[in-house]
């Protein structure tokens, strides 16, 4: 089967390199963090445009808002300098979402952070 995307991408000093295996939010992390990398955020439409380039399904972000709910922030509790949030999210809908996935459209959507996603690392 052809494959539509391709495997990393450089913007800047940049390099964002996505994960073929579907994982939970906290398999990620770990994943992100053996490369000396971190869960890929993008910081302006730019990013985002390279992100959306890599996937062709759900993939998380490094965004959280598990420390209070409804203010996502990056991995480190940093305000954001950039958002994509879909019409209508983030919604913590069902038993909450408190994670971040970017859509095939380039839009972000809050998830469980236990369901598990593609992946994006950024190094
Ligand atoms: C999904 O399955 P449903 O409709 O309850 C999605 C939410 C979105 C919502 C948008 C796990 O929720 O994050 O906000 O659609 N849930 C998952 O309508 O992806
Ligand atoms: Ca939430
Ligand atoms: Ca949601």
């Amino acid at each position: 089967k052809w494959l539509f995307f391709s495997l990393g991408k450089k913007v800047g000093k940049k390099f964002f390199l996505n994960n073929h295996r579907k994982m939970s939010f906290s398999e990620v992390e770990a994943l992100c963090a053996q490369f000396q990398a971190s869960v890929a955020i993008p910081n302006n439409a730019k990013e985002n445009s390279a992100i959306q380039s890599l996937i062709n399904d759900n993939t998380f972000l490094g965004i959280t808002d598990k420390a209070t709910e409804g203010h996502f922030v990056d991995l480190k509790g940093r305000e954001l300098s950039y958002q994509n949030w879909n019409e209508h999210e983030p919604n913590d809908a069902g038993d909450g979402e408190d994670c971040t996935v970017i859509m095939p459209n380039g839009k972000w959507n809050d998830v469980p952070c236990s369901s598990s996603y593609f992946a994006v690392c950024e190094f």
